[in-house]
């Protein structure tokens, strides 16, 4: 079953929109199979926007999203990683359609309130800079038969 990396970044954190993006998450079907509250270390920001390092936003990128606390998540389904980023909206605001989150909370390109992964490939390398396998719900282990 295909996984994605999806965070709310500390703007969104801080506007307390946690509860309600969950919830359009788990209102489309995805399963969330791991979370958690934590401040990036600047390793492994520089890490997670390792594409972005030659671009002239870099720094600012890299000290915004390590600014304060964000919500990371592990959410599984069927083409989850295509959906989210539809279910996200565009990284520009004058593209981020009504209904989409960043185009209903979003108005700025930096603080645009969410990240999801872009490919599975990428989320595969984004949930092992952020979570240890033990912390995420994978396959349940076999009921253990206790006898007597
Ligand atoms: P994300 O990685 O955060 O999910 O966003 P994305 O795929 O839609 O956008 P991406 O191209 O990967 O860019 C990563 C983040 O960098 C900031 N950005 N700033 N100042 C600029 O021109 C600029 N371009 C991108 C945005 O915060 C974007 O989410
Ligand atoms: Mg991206």
């Amino acid at each position: 079953m295909e996984k994605t990396f999806l965070m709310v970044k500390p703007d969104g954190v801080q506007r307390h929109l946690i509860g309600r993006l969950v919830q359009r998450f788990e209102d489309r079907g995805f399963e969330l199979i791991g979370a958690k509250m934590f401040r990036m270390t600047k390793e492994q920001a520089e890490y997670h926007y390792a594409e972005h390092k030659e671009k002239p936003f870099f720094g600012e990128l890299v000290d915004f999203i390590i600014s304060g606390p964000v919500f990371g998540m592990v959410w599984q389904g069927e083409n989850v990683v295509a959906l989210s980023r539809v279910m996200m909206g565009k990284t520009n605001p004058l593209e981020a359609t009504p209904g989409t989150i960043r185009g209903d909370f979003a108005v700025d390109k930096g603080s645009n309130v969410i990240h999801g992964s872009d490919s599975a490939q990428s989320a595969e390398r984004e949930i092992a800079n952020f979570f240890r396998p033990d912390e995420l719900m994978l396959q349940e282990p076999p009921a253990l038969r206790v006898v007597q």
